[in-house]
């Protein structure tokens, strides 16, 4: 019934190769680290084998990043930066069929969100910061805004591609030069990057990938000559980060997890919600910081509205991510799976109603249905802790005041949704509510020129938009 191997011409799509290698100072070097597979979570398969960068390596890395800066880039006039970062941006289009199916393999998104969605944004992202090169004397920061020098950067999984032009991208339109360490688990997509960005004939130690675990990111993190860090992953590493980082004078910004309120009121258009919250919290098997995790509802239509939600839920696919018909894919590992799992049980345990979409999954690779919990309270688990998964927690309320107090009793504070057919209603809550993003009858809008990052435990800091350059310039 079910096709696990994904179909040939999409393998061959992606152009894959059994062995990655590390890129630092322009060229793909073999790292002193202990090589890694990186398994394609659609079949549980290993895809490919990646060497990592050894504590020697980073320190290379840093070096090459540092003469490619001193030498080279800081120095750069913001035109000429321009248009090698214009060049990347039409490169990642060129390539998109094979970094979408890449993608999707490694990372186990449906083909159609990573065609769709990751590439076309990636590449919207160098667009978009090219066009700062030259005009960052007109930002408002003063008439010349320095770069800061090295950035090291450490992203997480579940945007590996994106995630990368996230960093990268403002990082050299500023003319800072970059050490970035991808996810363990989606290492290749980033690779390809630093294939393309070797195309688009960058200078040697412009940007360096090293990939690796953990300790290869707590390495670049503390190398002594970068300047500026800025990590995007769970909140625990975030705040060991920002520890170890103290008194070094080094700059930092935090882009951390989520437990995001989705308010629908009595007054919003039911099915347009529905088709809001299915996105906010289905989208990326919800493995998104930002993810529509907690829905409150106003009591009044709660029943109306979790009936039409079950019936648009039960209709979602879930399974091979490289199948255009696919919802929901794969699960991005064993061990967030094993998360999801472990979550899930304890809202079970603390009383919350279970409801999971009965569609069949493969019995090859991580998968986990659709699930919606509702009667959820604010002091359960699945209420409070991020779970990065397609799992909902259905909370009710009264009135609008309350809404808002529900949706601010987090530790977190990275984006909200708001559901309803009033302007001043809106207004009002995206004034209360403390969240960076506040979207309203919508849900999961990613815009280069809109700043994006948290309060509180989600992080400091912004990404995207003119905003976003402060985290790379000295103003
Ligand atoms: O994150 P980690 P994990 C949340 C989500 C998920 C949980 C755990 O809830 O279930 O975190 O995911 C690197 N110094 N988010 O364990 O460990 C690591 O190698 C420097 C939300 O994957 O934070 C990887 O490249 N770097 C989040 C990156 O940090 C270190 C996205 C993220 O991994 C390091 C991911 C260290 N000491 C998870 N230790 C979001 N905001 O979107 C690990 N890393």
């Amino acid at each position: 019934m079910w096709e696990y191997a994904p179909a040939p011409e999409s393998r061959d799509i992606a152009n894959l190769k059994p062995n990655y290698r590390m890129f630092v100072d322009g060229e793909f070097v073999e790292g002193g680290g202990e090589p890694l597979k990186s398994v394609n979570p659609g079949t549980g398969e290993v895809l490919a084998e990646v060497s990592t960068a050894a504590p020697a390596d980073v320190d290379r890395a840093v070096k090459a990043a540092r003469r490619a800066y001193d030498r080279v880039w800081g120095r750069m006039p913001g035109a000429e930066r321009a248009k090698y970062i214009f060049r990347i941006a039409r490169l990642i289009q060129e390539r998109g069929r094979e970094l979408a199916v890449l993608e999707s393999l490694d990372n186990g998104k449906p083909i159609k969100e990573s065609r769709d969605v990751d590439v076309p944004t990636a590449a919207a992202h160098f667009f978009y910061h090219a066009g700062w090169a030259d005009k960052l004397g007109y930002a408002g920061y003063g008439p010349d805004p320095r770069p800061l020098g090295v950035a090291g950067q450490v992203i997480p999984w579940n945007f590996p591609l994106l995630m990368a032009a996230w960093k990268i991208a403002p990082a050299l339109a500023c003319g800072n030069t970059v050490v970035l360490k991808p996810a363990e688990t989606t290492p290749l997509t980033a690779l390809v990057l630093a294939e393309i960005i070797q195309q688009a004939e960058l200078p040697p130690g412009v940007v360096n990938i090293l990939p690796g675990a953990g300790d290869v990111g707590a390495a670049v993190v503390a190398h002594p000559d970068v300047d500026k860090v800025a990590f995007t992953g769970s909140t625990e590493v975030g705040k060991l980060i920002q520890r170890q980082l103290a008194g070094t004078g080094k700059k930092l910004t935090l882009e951390l997890g989520g437990k995001a309120a989705n308010i629908v009121f009595d007054d919003a258009p039911l099915d347009q919600a529905v088709e809001g919250i299915v996105n906010g919290i289905f989208f990326n098997q919800g493995h998104v910081c930002c993810a529509g995790s907690r829905l409150l509802v106003q009591e009044s239509v709660a029943e109306e509205l979790l009936d039409k939600l079950r019936t648009r839920v039960s209709t979602l696919r879930v399974g091979d991510p490289l199948d255009k018909n696919t919802d929901v894919g794969a699960i991005n590992s064993a061990e967030q799976l094993a998360r999801i799992q472990e979550l899930t049980a304890s809202g079970e345990a603390e009383g919350a109603q279970r409801w999971t979409s009965s569609c069949p999954l493969p019995d090859k690779g991580f998968y986990f249905a659709p699930t919606v919990f509702s009667n959820v309270s604010q002091a359960m688990r699945i209420a409070r802790e991020e779970i990065f998964g397609p799992v909902l927690s259905v909370l009710t309320f009264r009135t609008p005041d309350e809404a808002v107090a529900k949706a601010n009793n987090t530790p977190y504070g990275l984006s909200a949704g708001v559901w309803t057919e009033k302007g001043s209603r809106i207004l009002w809550a995206a004034q209360k509510m403390r969240a960076g993003v506040v979207w309203a009858n919508t849900f999961n809008r990613f815009d280069p020129t809109a700043p994006f990052g948290g309060y509180q435990e989600s992080g400091f800091g912004r990404e995207g938009g003119r905003t976003g350059l402060e985290a790379y310039l000295d103003v």
